[in-house]
């Protein structure tokens, strides 16, 4: 197997900047932020068993769901490693119900930057993998002045750049600023993340499919019909299917990118618009999937098409291979 070269994450955000000879290093700086927030945010999650951390808060996020103190703390850390650099003009965050200020020195900036700080939260206390996801548009509304919900509201297909990090066995981020995917590694050694999957292209085709099985009751009859295909025997269309389903999004993502699949958050007679939401998770997502040559829809249309009506909307998904 042909060897990658030795690439560290910063070396290869600058090599990719150079290809593009208008670029002012904007970008580059704010994943070069990104990746800092990224190393901590990992560092704390492998210390989670051992500190006082776990347990709920005993608060709700804007979703009515309990937080636990993870997820604060990397909150809390996105905030504080990205709200300075002077590339932002405003971010918006799964944890807070409204748009959240840039300080006046430095909302300057000419980017949007959305999350999920730690997706996956039901995890925690099981050692299981959880990740953080981020989406980056360029600003819509005047240079100069604050940034605004309009900004944060763009369709999925304006994405600049998008990316995630799971914590897992090892922890990885992988992002797209739309020239292909690529996934770091961090070596825990000298905390570096260092290029392990260059130009990730997801299988055409595959045998994985992910989704909670336990709503079946409630899916629509086209749905139930569809998983009763896919675990049917059949030797020329490769069936029946293997279910793997963690319960972390992006971990089940991440892993279908990586081996093909389909991963399904659907709508279901008690959530009609299924349970993910567009701006945090679905959007980024699709932008990596379809950099990878596979494909994100809500059943209905293309994720990366629809409008966004409000921060924290949901909506139903089918993201993986083609
Ligand atoms: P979170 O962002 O609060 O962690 O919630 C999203 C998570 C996804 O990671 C995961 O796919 C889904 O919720 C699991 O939900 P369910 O338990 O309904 O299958
Ligand atoms: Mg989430």
């Amino acid at each position: 197997m042909a060897k990658i070269k030795f690439l560290t994450l910063a070396r290869h955000i600058i090599e990719e900047e150079k290809k593009h000879p208008h670029a002012t290093g904007e970008l580059s700086g704010l994943l070069h932020d990104l990746s800092l927030a990224a190393k901590v945010i990992s560092l704390e999650v492998n210390k989670a068993g051992l500190v006082d951390i776990l347990g709920f808060t005993g608060d709700s996020n804007v979703h009515g769901e309990r937080v636990k103190k993870l997820d604060i703390f990397a909150h809390d850390m996105l905030i504080w490693a990205m709200d300075h650099g002077g590339h932002l003009c405003v971010m918006a965050s799964e944890e807070e119900e409204d748009i959240i200020h840039i300080p006046p020195k430095y909302n300057i900036g000419k980017y949007v930057l959305l999350f999920d700080p730690l997706d996956g939260s039901s995890n925690i206390d099981a050692n299981v993998s959880i990740g953080t996801i981020f989406s980056i548009y360029r600003r819509v509304s005047p240079a100069g002045e604050p940034g605004t919900l309009e900004d944060c509201l763009q369709q999925g297909f304006k994405q600049v750049a998008a990316g995630y990090v799971v914590y897992g066995s090892s922890t990885i981020l992988v992002y797209t600023a739309g020239n292909g995917v690529h996934g770091f590694t961090l070596d825990p050694a000298f905390g570096e993340f260092i290029l392990s999957h260059k130009n990730i292209q997801t299988p055409k085709k595959s045998k994985i499919y992910s989704i909670n099985e336990g709503n079946y009751l409630y899916w629509h009859p086209g749905l139930k019909k569809y998983i009763k295909y896919l675990q049917e025997e059949d030797e020329q269309t490769g069936r029946p299917y293997t279910g793997r389903y963690i319960g972390s999004m992006i971990a089940d993502f991440h892993r279908n990118l990586l081996y093909g699949g389909i991963f399904m958050y659907p709508a279901d007679s008690r959530n009609p618009n299924g349970k993910l939401r567009l701006m945090y998770e679905c959007n980024p997502v699709a932008f990596i999937i379809e950099q990878a040559g596979g494909k994100a829809i809500d059943g209905k249309q293309r994720i990366l098409d629809i409008k966004p009506e409000n921060l924290h909307q949901r909506v139903p998904i089918f993201v993986g291979s083609e």
